[in-house]
């Protein structure tokens, strides 16, 4: 009788530790050295809305975002950017340049010349919805965390155009929504 509890009790502590040797995705997102799961509130601009979900590789240096932004021209093209700053206290004015860390001119999602912040450009479908499907953005969550998803006006050059502006901002027109990437509730 007694050696019966024994195991049973052997069995309930190694029951209690599976979720943490699977590395259960609410652990992982409530120790901030481990958050891989990032969500976007497009919320700057009312005429526009929609959640992106940012996901670290299992490389550790990449990432994927999934999700939508309505609100757009059907069929317009648009360059799309981490800026440095989560600051929206003048809508996405405050969120400064393309992130940046490397100190590299600006390029294409994932190009080996490109800010890390540099996402390419999304082009709306026929019904003005930017749909985000890419798997090879150029930084991960930790390093965008806090920092400002940007949507803009134009499609952005990818560094090509030729001139001054293309190798700093794409040359991609005004700001048109942004939001911030936070933690996500997962
Ligand atoms: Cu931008
Ligand atoms: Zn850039």
């Amino acid at each position: 009788m007694i050696q019966l509890s024994f195991l049973n009790l052997s069995l309930l502590t190694l029951l209690a530790q599976i979720p943490y040797s699977l590395g259960c995705m609410p652990q992982q997102n409530k120790n901030i050295l481990n958050v891989k799961n990032g969500i976007v509130l497009m919320t700057a601009n009312p005429n526009y809305s929609g959640q992106v979900f940012m996901r670290t590789n299992s490389d550790g240096m990449t990432s994927s975002l999934l999700g939508n932004v309505t609100g757009f021209t059907p069929n317009s093209t648009h360059g799309v950017h981490f800026h440095e700053f989560g600051d929206m206290s003048n809508s996405c004015t405050s969120t400064g340049l393309h992130f940046n860390p490397t100190n590299m001119t600006h390029g294409n999602i994932g190009g080996v010349i490109s800010h890390s912040g540099d996402l390419g450009n999304i082009i709306a479908d026929a019904n003005g919805t930017l749909i985000f499907n890419t798997t090879n953005a150029g930084l991960i969550v930790l390093e965008a965390l806090g920092r400002a998803l940007v949507i803009h006006s134009l499609q952005d050059d990818l560094g090509l155009g030729g001139n001054a502006g293309s190798l700093t901002t794409g040359n991609s027109g005004s700001r048109l929504t942004c939001g911030i990437l936070a933690v996500q509730n997962i």
